[in-house]
């Protein structure tokens, strides 16, 4: 294919209840929708899902953005492409900046799999017809209790749980072991440190499946101590932003599970590299958020159909962080379920109409 014309759209939202992390709180978020379109007039989505300024990852929306305009929409420009992977190879001109690549690099995957007729799942090679739902809760401890137990009412199958070091184990175990049939996950955020070590040793005994991101995001030695002393499995997010991250997460034998973020580590090439990995080591996936509208999602619940991905991924309701989603129809729970699209690429119309056009800006070539 020949991309004839891309364009990038805005999209700022207030979200209905803030998300509060020991790193953030965020209350509005912002995101760049990328099209792209070919001769034949069919359009691919990309979602570009950096933050505002760089308290999770280096990029930001809009340094983002000043690649995206004037550093890969200038790369792109006249190439054509037998197959998507091919994307990846033509950005490795340009170092890092792997949200941005991603946010085109997904929209020429939606693309791909259009003209093929297939939903996008299908393309990649997915074989669930539906994913469970998980849901984070990122809120006051004091709040806790309530909003484990409107998720548990939602249907969600999988709850995780914002921990750091002054959280008391005690009020989570008491919570956990309230919902014998519910997955617990723990997220940190890199908030421990070698001096606090025993401290973390303390949450090994709530019932968590597993423990996300104790450390910083280089400390392979702290995680491998974690792995070696408690039973309960580490998992990895921040840490893992390329195939080389995991191969150093196994040599250093530092976790057990990995988070995929498809916006990290560059798109769907770079992410289907590390499933592959991950799948000879068998080391654990899942498929993290990024609290993301629904192009974001859906690429995601396609690249959770994918086999071996076992543990539900951070996929809340449409409805779950806004009132409105910018696709139709709005992704939704269902039995602790969501439902994959049948309908070709990611398998949700963009309602563009709603997004901010004063920002638009579209080239042709
Ligand atoms: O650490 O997993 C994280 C959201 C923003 C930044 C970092 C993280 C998160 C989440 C996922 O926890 C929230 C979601 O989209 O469901
Ligand atoms: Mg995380």
């Amino acid at each position: 294919i020949t991309i004839k014309e891309i364009g990038f759209k805005k999209v700022r939202r207030p979200l209905k209840t803030p998300f509060k992390s020991v790193l953030q709180q965020v209350d509005e978020r912002e995101v760049i929708v990328v099209s792209v379109r070919d001769e034949s007039g069919d359009i691919g989505y990309g979602e570009c899902v950096a933050f505002e300024t760089p308290w999770y990852t280096e990029e930001t929306i809009t340094s983002c953005r000043f690649v995206l305009e004037h550093v890969l929409l200038p790369l792109l420009t006249g190439q054509n492409f037998q197959h998507p992977k091919e994307v990846w190879e033509l950005f490795k001109a340009v170092k890092g900046n792997r949200m941005a690549k991603a946010a085109v690099e997904m929209a020429v995957w939606d693309l791909f799999a259009k003209q093929q007729q297939q939903p996008l799942w299908q393309f990649v090679g997915g074989t669930l017809k539906a994913v469970p739902a998980g849901i984070v809760v990122a809120a006051d401890p004091s709040q806790i209790g309530d909003r484990v137990a409107q998720a548990n009412n939602a249907g969600y199958k999988r709850i995780k749980i914002k921990i750091h070091p002054d959280t008391d184990p005690f009020v989570l175990k008491s919570v956990v072991t309230n919902y014998p049939e519910l997955l617990f996950f723990a997220d940190a955020n890199g908030s421990f440190n070698k001096a606090n070590f025993e401290r973390l040793k303390e949450f090994d005994d709530v019932g968590f499946t597993l423990i996300e991101q104790p450390f910083g995001e280089r400390e392979w030695a702290l995680h491998a101590r974690a792995k070696a002393q408690l039973n309960t499995k580490i998992c990895l997010d921040e840490s893992i932003s390329s195939v080389d991250d995991v191969q150093q997460m196994i040599d250093m034998k530092a976790g057990d599970i990995v988070v995929l973020k498809m916006s990290r580590l560059g798109g769907w090439t770079e992410t289907l590299k590390v499933v592959e990995l991950c799948r000879e080591h068998s080391i654990g996936m899942w498929v993290g958020g990024m609290i993301e509208f629904g192009v974001s999602k859906a690429h995601n619940l396609a690249l959770a159909s994918l086999p071996g991905i076992e543990y539900p991924g951070d996929f809340s309701a449409s409805t779950h962080f806004w009132e409105k989603d910018i696709i139709e129809p709005e992704i939704f729970v269902d039995n602790g379920e969501i439902q994959l699209s049948q309908l070709t690429g990611i398998g949700y119309k963009v309602d563009t109409a709603h997004l901010s056009p004063s920002e638009e800006v579209k080239e042709c070539f």
